[in-house]
């Protein structure tokens, strides 16, 4: 492409010099960044006469256009670092895979994207209070997702998860409580257990609520267990999380695998309560659903409720991580957006 206006074609000269010599990320501040080259270029339209205008508004977008094409190929050029082992991007977060192991990409000095570092921290903070880790799966069964739930088929409850099938019946689970009966028919009490996982949503987006999103689950199963043990453990772990004073309330809620069963709120931290786009101005966030497991749930598990009694709980990581980092859409956390997430 020739460039007609100077200003322009002084630009693409340096950017081609540039491109081959500069790191990807650097080229992105260099020219899109907040005072980048490109971004002065387009805004300096204004200063151009009024025969310039056009051509010169022109060229400039075809600038940005071919640098965003430029920088796309790229990025899809990167290489796998040969001397570290091969990765399998499909493969599900593995928690026990230590930091120094993890896959190295040449050019790029990655970082943990937040939504693992704190996934990171709650798990920790559980390990601490003697709880055993389990991963959830990414695809299950009607049996785990409703039937071990006490929720049969033609329950209307069913309609509470706004779930997807796969053409062969299984679900991309839409809560980490499909991991309940698991971990209770593999276990004898005490069980002291918790589980992250994906879970998938067929819902409209706004800014708390995404597609897909990580929830941890906790299953305490014991001898005497009350709802006393259950709000004390939630509220340590709580304060250990946030180490922020914020409010918080416990009020009834409906779910079928639990009775009683509670919601977890926190005061907005975006609008202080007074309502707004992201509480849906309610002033209150609900974090987490949690109860005593249901007897039919503990039965359905091998488990006597005649002896023994428990809780549990699944709290949605994505929107503890929005409270804690005052991240005002839930949906940034999943953008992909490198300045972004170079934040923390
Ligand atoms: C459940 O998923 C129950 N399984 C929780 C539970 C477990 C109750 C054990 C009793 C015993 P709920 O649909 O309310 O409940 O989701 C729980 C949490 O997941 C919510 O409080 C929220 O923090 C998070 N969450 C739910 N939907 C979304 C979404 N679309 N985007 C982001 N986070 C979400």
């Amino acid at each position: 492409m020739e460039y007609e206006i100077e200003s322009v074609k002084q630009l693409a000269r340096q950017l081609e010099d540039d491109i081959p010599t500069l790191k990807l990320e650097d080229l992105q501040s260099k020219y899109m960044g907040k005072n980048g080259l490109l971004k002065q270029l387009l805004t300096d339209i204004t200063n151009q006469s009024d025969e310039q205008k056009r051509t010169y508004g022109r060229e400039a977008n075809l600038l940005k256009h071919y640098f965003t094409e430029r920088v796309s190929q790229l990025s899809s050029h990167i290489t796998i670092d040969s001397s570290t082992e091969k990765i399998d991007p499909t493969a599900p977060f593995d928690i026990n895979t230590p930091k120094a192991n993890w896959p190295k990409v040449k050019g790029i000095e990655g970082t943990m994207h937040p939504l693992m570092q704190e996934m990171e921290h709650v798990l920790k903070i559980f390990q601490n209070m003697g709880f055993e880790i389990v991963e959830s799966k990414q695809l299950d069964d009607d049996y785990h997702m409703f039937e071990s739930l006490n929720i049969p088929k033609g329950h209307p409850a069913r309609d509470i998860w706004d779930t997807f099938w796969t053409d062969d019946d299984l679900i991309p689970p839409a809560h980490t409580s499909t991991m309940q009966n698991r971990v209770m028919k593999e276990r004898k009490p005490p069980i002291r257990v918790i589980v992250p996982g994906r879970c998938y949503r067929n819902e409209a987006t706004d800014a708390s609520h995404e597609h897909t999103f990580y929830q941890i689950e906790g299953v305490y199963v014991d001898k005497n267990i009350s709802l006393g043990d259950m709000l004390g453990t939630i509220k340590t772990y709580l304060e250990a999380f946030f180490e922020m004073d914020l409010e918080i309330k416990v009020q009834p809620a409906y779910f079928p695998f639990v009775e009683p069963g509670c919601e977890f709120m926190i005061s907005c931290p975006f609008c202080k309560k007074t309502g707004c786009s992201v509480c849906g101005y309610d002033g209150w966030m609900e974090i987490m659903g949690c109860g005593m497991i249901h007897p039919n749930v503990l039965k359905e598990a091998g488990i006597d409720p005649e002896e023994y009694t428990g809780f549990a709980w699944g709290f949605g990581l994505d929107r503890l991580v929005m409270i804690k980092h005052s991240i005002a859409d839930i949906r940034r956390l999943h953008s992909g957006d490198l300045n972004f997430l170079k934040q923390f």
